[in-house]
């Protein structure tokens, strides 16, 4: 069938041909539980992740430079369903409910009432949010923005903005007079930005997907690729076809890396079924990755100590340093301590060793599982550890590959959204843009927290997102927002993050990515970065859900040229009118990652920004990569106090961080619900509880705070002892905001320590 015919019979079944039933639209439209699909969304989906198409909106896995015919997964498609959707969140809509009254409904409901579709002020007397003109609202935010100090307003961005806007974002903040440029990814990967940068000297992961070529063993560590990044399972099906081998360390059996989907499923991707993933899977208790990867080097050392052979010396004495310390130090941990700590045997371990020194080229993945720890910084190192000992950083087939979030987060970082200011080149900028950038470091989303907690922080502007959902320590923080001058949101859909409002707020509704973004000179491109540092350009065709809507630019350039003294090298209008004068400006400002930029924009597979890392150049205080000695084997902030258990929060297959389609976790067997602790039978019976009991967790940080969230459902579930699961963002209250990676300040989103109470 051709893509035509497909589009002209959405509902058409095709099973067997490689769309693996995707043309049951209305199955997928049915997921979202929306009702009315919106007309010539097939045809939208299969120029998702294409050249001259566009980003697909979910994850920010690598775009190939030979698309599949269907280049999008399940998740993908229901990002952009949920884009799509024909129901308006309208003005009429605001005259009904009262902010007071819209607190109460759930993040779900929330989000489902529709596209915003007009800019809206709050009037506090009303409590209502009302139709404002965008004149009126750029006039008074900027009056708003001129009254307080820079130094105590935010701007935040979550990682779906684009390349052009984020760079525009950071400019005005800057002229402004701040580097408060918190991001989502503060919350993510920023565990990699800083923990991986110290050891490699590189901030991104060094691999390319020419790499699955090459590669004859993959490790995952707390990656759940499955639901967060399932495109990555085509080049990994290729892989493991050829024989490369798999192993992952997660505490939960995610079936997404156990065997590949079923394409007999209309809802499966569009792999072949049957096929196991992970030869190995081991589940590690949340923390013990740090001891588990000491195990690994370990056996390591142990089989070159008989055989010989097996370390990459001359990469070692060439490119590293402090191997020496690492060796002492493993050889003075004892197995047992590191099967303490990791929950795991020493023969399991050793198991894994033997495939890793068996194994010319090494990749190694991870996520959250890794970075959202107090200690999550070591544990990177841990990992760069291992890869070094085979030396299987900079060469084809290998490297370490952290898989980014949100669709362009890490390249947000690299146009300037960034709180560092040592991480921009400011003088530069301050050529280009006349003015004297502020030359101290900003806040990032952890101290952001912090300054709303002690009311230094008094304006918040936010890129997208839903910042006051996706933060740790909700209960304390969301009575804060009150005390806020000012409180900007621009967003695509009502979230909670917008009914916590300050003296004055506005609610300003941009385009999304799908959607026709026409200015002056035309339809415009937009740009983002993917996890394999490879840039795309991306063009929406979809009429916009309302004529009142700007695009995130506009918006962006508006409030800038409203808010700052009229100069000559800044012409926000005509930087609107044609966004290829900000790839210029991008182009000028980072010449060595961005030559050529507009021209190049639409290369197959994305255009590569390169990687010093990957050349085996260490941009580090030394020069060299380091090996690291940890002066510890789990990254929990302490051990285990008795009757105590670890968190992890958890992504359901059905939703996308704060946005929640529905209550199927479909991959882990769960349906109905997302008040629920998952939690191993033995632990329910030691605990004297028993399944489906309602209870109540409370935090076990004894920092004086009470954190407690009640009405959760107990589920009986294959997790390692200590260890309990339950959905982010709905238990986001327990995480207490001073447990955060030393290094990076990621909050310990996979670590916070809670106990259980029977209810009633
Ligand atoms: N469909 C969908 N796609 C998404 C998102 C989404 O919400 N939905 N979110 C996007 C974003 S912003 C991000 S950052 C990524 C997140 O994608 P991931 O990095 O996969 O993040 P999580 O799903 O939070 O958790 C990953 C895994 O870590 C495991 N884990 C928990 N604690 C530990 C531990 O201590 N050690 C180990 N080894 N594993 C552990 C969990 O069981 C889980 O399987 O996905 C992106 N893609
Ligand atoms: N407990 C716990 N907390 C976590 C995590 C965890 O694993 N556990 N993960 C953390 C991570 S990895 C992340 S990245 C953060 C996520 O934090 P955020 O990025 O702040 O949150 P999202 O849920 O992605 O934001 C959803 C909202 O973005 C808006 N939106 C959607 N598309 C667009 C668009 O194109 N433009 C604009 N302007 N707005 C748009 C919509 O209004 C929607 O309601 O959460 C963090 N919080
Ligand atoms: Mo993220």
């Amino acid at each position: 069938m051709s893509d035509d015919e497909r589009t002209q019979n959405p509902d058409t079944p095709s099973y067997d041909d490689p769309a693996g039933g995707w043309g049951s639209m209305k199955g997928i439209a049915r997921l979202v539980g929306m009702e009315r699909p919106s007309p010539g969304l097939v045809q939208t989906l299969l120029r998702m992740n294409k050249p001259e198409g566009h980003m697909c909106t979910a994850c920010a896995w690598a775009k190939p430079a030979d698309p599949h015919s269907v280049e999008f997964c399940e998740s993908g498609a229901k990002a952009t369903v949920w884009d799509l959707t024909e129901d308006r969140c309208t003005p009429a809509f605001f005259e009904q409910h009262p902010v007071s009254e819209l607190l109460g409904w759930s993040d779900r409901d929330l989000e489902a009432v529709g596209r915003l579709s007009h800019p809206l002020r709050y009037d506090a007397d009303s409590d209502r949010y009302r139709p404002v003109s965008w004149a009126s609202a750029f006039d008074e935010i900027a009056t708003e923005l001129r009254a307080l100090d820079p130094e105590s307003v935010v701007f935040y961005t979550s990682g779906r903005a684009a390349l052009e806007v984020s760079y525009l974002f950071s400019l005005f903040a800057r002229v402004y007079g701040h580097n408060n440029l918190p991001d989502s990814s503060n919350m993510c990967h920023e565990t990699t930005s800083v923990g991986l940068k110290q050891v490699i000297g590189s901030s991104v992961g060094t691999c390319t997907l020419d790499d699955f070529e090459h590669c004859d063993l993959v490790l995952f560590f707390g990656q759940n690729t499955g639901t967060n990044s399932p495109r990555l399972l085509n080049p990994l099906h290729k892989a493991v076809k050829r024989g490369c081998k798999v192993a992952t360390f997660n505490p939960v059996r995610e079936q997404g890396l156990i065997e590949f989907a079923d394409p007999k499923n209309p809802l499966h991707m569009a792999t072949n079924s049957g096929t196991r993933i992970s030869d190995v899977y081991l589940q590690v208790k949340p923390g013990g990755d740090l001891a588990a990867l000491t195990g690994l080097c370990k056996h390591v050392l142990e089989i070159e100590a008989v055989d010989g052979g097996v370390l990459d010396r001359p990469f070692i004495d060439e490119h590293t340093d402090r191997f020496d310390e690492l060796e002492q130090h493993l050889l003075g941990t004892t197995w047992t301590a590191i099967e303490q700590a990791s929950g795991l045997s020493r023969g399991n371990l050793e198991e894994v060793a033997r495939l890793y020194v068996g194994a010319s080229n090494v990749i190694a993945f991870y996520g959250m599982g890794l970075t959202q720890h107090v200690h999550g910084s070591l544990n990177i190192a841990m990992l760069v550890n291992l890869l070094m000992l085979r030396g299987n950083i900079g060469r084809p087939g290998a490297g370490i590959s952290p898989v980014r979030g949100h669709s362009n987060v890490q390249g947000q970082r690299t146009v300037g959204i960034s709180e560092k200011p040592a991480l921009v080149p400011l003088d530069t900028l301050a050529s280009m843009f006349e003015f004297e950038p502020p030359r101290h470091t900003g806040r990032n989303a952890t101290e952001t927290v912090e300054g709303l907690l002690d009311g230094s922080v008094k304006g918040f502007v936010g890129l997208g997102g839903n910042f006051a959902r996706a933060i740790p320590d909700q209960g304390r923080v969301d009575p804060t927002w009150a005390s806020l001058s000012l409180n900007v949101q621009i967003a695509t859909k009502l979230n909670r993050s917008h009914l916590l409002t300050g003296r004055a707020t506005w609610l300003l509704p941009c385009l999304v990515r799908a959607e026709e973004d026409r200015q002056e000179s035309g339809p415009q491109c937009v740009t983002m970065e993917d996890s394999l540092s490879h840039i795309h350009g991306s063009i929406g065709k979809r009429t916009p859900a309302s004529d009142q809507l700007k695009s995130e630019l506009a918006i962006v350039a508006g409030l800038a040229e409203a808010t700052l003294p009229a100069n000559r090298t800044r012409d926000w209008q005509g930087w609107t009118a044609d966004y290829a004068r900000v790839r210029d400006l991008i182009e000028r400002t980072y010449p060595d990652d961005f030559a050529r930029f507009d021209e190049r924009k639409f290369t197959p597979g994305g255009f590569f920004r390169g990687n010093a890392a990957r050349e085996r150049q260490w941009q580090t205080d030394t020069g060299r990569a380091h090996f690291t000695s940890p002066d510890r084997l789990s990254a929990l902030d302490r051990p285990l106090a008795n009757g105590d258990y670890t968190l992890i929060t958890l992504r359901s297959h059905d939703q996308f961080n704060t946005t929640v389609y529905g209550f199927s976790d479909r991959l882990r067997g769960l349906e109905g619900s997302r008040d629920i602790v998952l939690i191993n039978p033995d632990e329910i019976a030691r605990a004297g509880l028993s399944e489906g009991q309602r209870v109540t967790l409370h935090g076990a940080s004894d920092d004086g705070h009470e954190r407690c969230v009640s009405g959760l459902r107990l589920v009986a579930y294959d997790l390692p002892d200590g260890c309990v699961g339950a959905y982010y963002p709905e238990t986001n209250a327990l995480i207490p905001i001073g447990l955060h990676d030393r290094v990076s300040k990621t909050p310990a989103y996979k670590g916070t320590p809670v106990r259980i109470a029977a209810e009633g």
